[in-house]
């Protein structure tokens, strides 16, 4: 949990903004830009730009395919990308981090392999109420297909998950348990070591949703005892179009391949074929090499910062919002104390549409999120169509939660509040 205060050594966000050259444009003319919106991706640095382009420039070809001197420096830069990833995860080995295109096909893969060879009908699958379509739509089709029970953790209205329920969904047994890290919505740090300690007792296997968790604080898949976790890179100061797969080494090598094609064989004849090793077997085809690089660069970048003093940084971001938006005439604010959360704030103005507010905050400068956020299932708990989102990272400020603030009385303003 990311939330310990830590009075000696602070992130300085002031000199971290000066990494990311879009925070220096205006959002309109003579307007500053306020991003608040890094759950639904994340700014990029100069660092991470710079190693995709002198990929480009210097390095490009394919990979484990050519011996030359490029695909050589390909290869090896994308294999960097991958052992730098393990280690930002603790993985025990980089043959476990399997790279997808982000979080959704990391899910899809594991659902789409481990799940069709594993599960059969009338088994159970547990989720949570507080999942992304991510984490759903994959189980649900699995479960249309296979006739597989889903049930769901449910989400208390202080916005934590009721463990109560999950102790007794335990005793049906399920094969699965495949939960958020941290909500999209809520904010909320789920009790991660606490439910894959319960879902081992019951015998279950673990997909953790690290979406939201792994760009923000410390996660380590050994002393969590995760079998898979999924991940994006846009979301960590890296490129869209790379993401992670981590797996448990026994579990990987014993599923089959997710999709077929080059470099996921050994041997190929006409009518059949050896796979790969892993992580090979699940990466078909050209990968997104150049996003790897970048991926890799912003690893590095993350760790010279320091992913604690991150965790803390949006923790003191965090509580300071709720602070000041909880004045705020007509606010409801959606999920826990910041004790329990990171750094995503999701609330309503009575009687004031959230792509309203959004669109006035957007000619004050200030980008959020408005919507379901792609978790309508936890927008029909909470019986509200729609929430208004601001989430912060390491390079916001205290000065950027005051303009947020200060624009939303001129919301209420507008509509004569
Ligand atoms: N949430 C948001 O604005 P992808 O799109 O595959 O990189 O990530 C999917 C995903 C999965 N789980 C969680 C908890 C997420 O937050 C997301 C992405 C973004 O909330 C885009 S919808």
């Amino acid at each position: 949990m990311p939330t310990a205060p830590n009075s000696l050594r602070r992130l300085d966000a002031a000199r971290i903004r000066r990494d990311f050259p879009i925070l220096d444009r205006q959002a309109h003319p003579g307007v500053p830009l306020v991003y608040l919106d890094s759950t639904a991706t994340s700014q990029k640095p100069l660092v991470v730009i710079e190693a995709m382009d002198r990929y480009h420039r210097v390095s490009n070809a394919n990979i484990h395919r050519g011996i030359h001197v490029l695909a050589e420096e390909a290869t090896s830069l994308y294999e960097a990308a991958r052992e730098k990833t393990a280690r930002f995860i603790s993985a025990p080995s980089a043959r476990q981090v399997i790279f997808t295109r982000n979080t959704t096909e990391s899910i899809n893969l594991v659902a789409y392999s481990w799940g069709r060879a594993n599960l059969q009908s009338g088994d159970v699958i547990i989720l949570t109420e507080m999942e992304h379509h991510s984490n759903l739509v994959p189980w649900q089709i699995l479960a249309a297909e296979r006739n597989i029970r889903l049930e769901f953790i449910p989400v208390t209205s202080e916005g934590l998950l009721d463990l109560q329920v999950y102790r007794d969904l335990l005793k049906l047994e399920p094969k699965l348990v495949g939960f958020t890290h941290m909500s999209n919505v809520l904010g909320t740090i789920t009790p991660a070591a606490e439910i894959i300690r319960l879902a081992h007792q019951a015998g279950a296997v673990t997909l953790v949703d690290g979406a939201q968790s792994v760009p923000h604080f410390p996660v380590d898949v050994k002393e969590l005892d995760i079998d898979f976790l999924a991940f994006s890179s846009h979301k960590m100061c890296g490129p869209t179009g790379i993401g992670v797969l981590y797996g448990r080494k026994s579990l990987l090598e014993a599923m089959p391949p997710f999709m077929g094609g080059g470099d996921m064989i050994k041997t190929v004849h006409l009518r059949s074929f050896v796979p790969n090793e892993i992580p090979y077997k699940f990466e078909a085809g050209t990968p997104a090499i150049a996003e790897a690089v970048g991926m890799g660069a912003a690893v590095d970048y993350l760790v010279t910062t320091g992913m604690e003093l991150i965790a803390h940084h949006e923790y003191e971001i965090v509580a300071y919002a709720l602070e000041r938006l909880e004045e705020i005439p007509g606010v409801r604010i959606f999920g826990p104390t910041a004790e329990h959360r990171g750094g995503i704030v999701s609330f309503t103005l009575s009687g004031i549409h959230p792509h309203d507010i959004s669109q006035i905050l957007d000619a004050e400068g200030i980008a959020i999120r408005a919507g379901h956020h792609c978790a309508q299932p936890l927008h029909e708990k909470f019986k509200i169509p729609a929430t208004a989102r601001a989430s912060f990272y390491l390079y916001n400020t205290m000065e950027e939660v005051d303009h947020l603030a200060n624009s939303l009385y001129k919301v209420l303003k507008v509509f004569g509040n």
